[in-house]
């Protein structure tokens, strides 16, 4: 473990996660950095959140299930963290402390930013359960930043229906943005931003130099 990040939880130096809004891009990104990890010969293990284990990818279903609308916010973010809770345990602790890279498509950061910014839930609750049944935070964290309207139509340019959280009102994800941003300013060493408005690939080689950058401590 590395030094205690924000909210006392450690943090850990071989766990990185990527965050972003709807169509920020992470699909290729993710595949670079993982290039990038494994080319020492490290084992590096990709996994998502929601999901990464039997339970967390059914409780995934159930979250983006258009037909569970409406969902409370309470319900929302005690689910999210069901299947937080067991992907730590069962993938995420194991991989560390086997010595791999954990190479992770959202994280804690995500709640903050949808349950905390986009539903109005107290964070000083997903504190606590940060704080209780994750008790993990990544060393570094790529936040893919882009507008909300132009993630919107990326991502609205793929084939099939709008899940429950992409039906959600631009308002909303302006303010998932707004909280994003507001983490890597309060987290400048852990959250590092990349302007995710370029075509994939300068995004990806500008996501893989900032994680070159963090490996020399810069
Ligand atoms: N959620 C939550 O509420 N609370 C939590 O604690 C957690 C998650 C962990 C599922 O996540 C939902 O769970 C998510 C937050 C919530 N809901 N939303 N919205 P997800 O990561 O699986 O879903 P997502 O964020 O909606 O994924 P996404 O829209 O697919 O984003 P992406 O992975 O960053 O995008 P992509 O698939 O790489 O690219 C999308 C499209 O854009 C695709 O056609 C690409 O070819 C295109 N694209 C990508 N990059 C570019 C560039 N640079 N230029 C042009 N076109 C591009």
């Amino acid at each position: 473990m590395s030094a205690n990040g924000g909210n006392g939880v450690p943090a850990h130096a071989r766990f990185v996660s990527l965050e972003g809004g709807e169509g920020a891009g992470k699909t290729t990104v993710l595949r670079a950095l993982r290039a990038a990890l494994g080319a020492g010969g490290d084992e590096v293990m990709c996994t998502r959140e929601p999901g990464g284990t039997p339970l967390a990818e059914r409780i995934r279903e159930l979250l983006l299930d258009p037909g569970q609308a409406p969902t409370a916010p309470q319900a929302e973010l005690l689910l999210v963290f069901a299947a937080r809770a067991q992907h730590v345990r069962e993938v995420i602790a194991p991989a560390l402390a086997r010595g791999a890279w954990v190479l992770c498509d959202r994280f804690t950061d995500s709640s903050y930013a949808y349950q905390g910014a986009g539903r109005g839930l107290d964070p000083a609750l997903i504190a606590g359960l940060e704080r209780d049944f994750v008790g993990l935070r990544p060393g570094l964290t790529l936040l893919l930043d882009v507008d909300v309207a132009r993630g919107r139509a990326r991502a609205s340019g793929r084939d099939g229906a709008p899940d429950r959280i992409e039906r959600e009102r631009d308002e909303f994800f302006e303010r998932v943005r707004a909280a994003y941003l507001a983490r890597a300013r309060a987290e400048p060493a852990r959250v590092r931003v990349i302007d995710a408005a370029p075509a994939a690939e300068v995004v990806a080689a500008a996501a893989v130099a900032a994680l070159e950058d963090w490996r020399r401590g810069r």
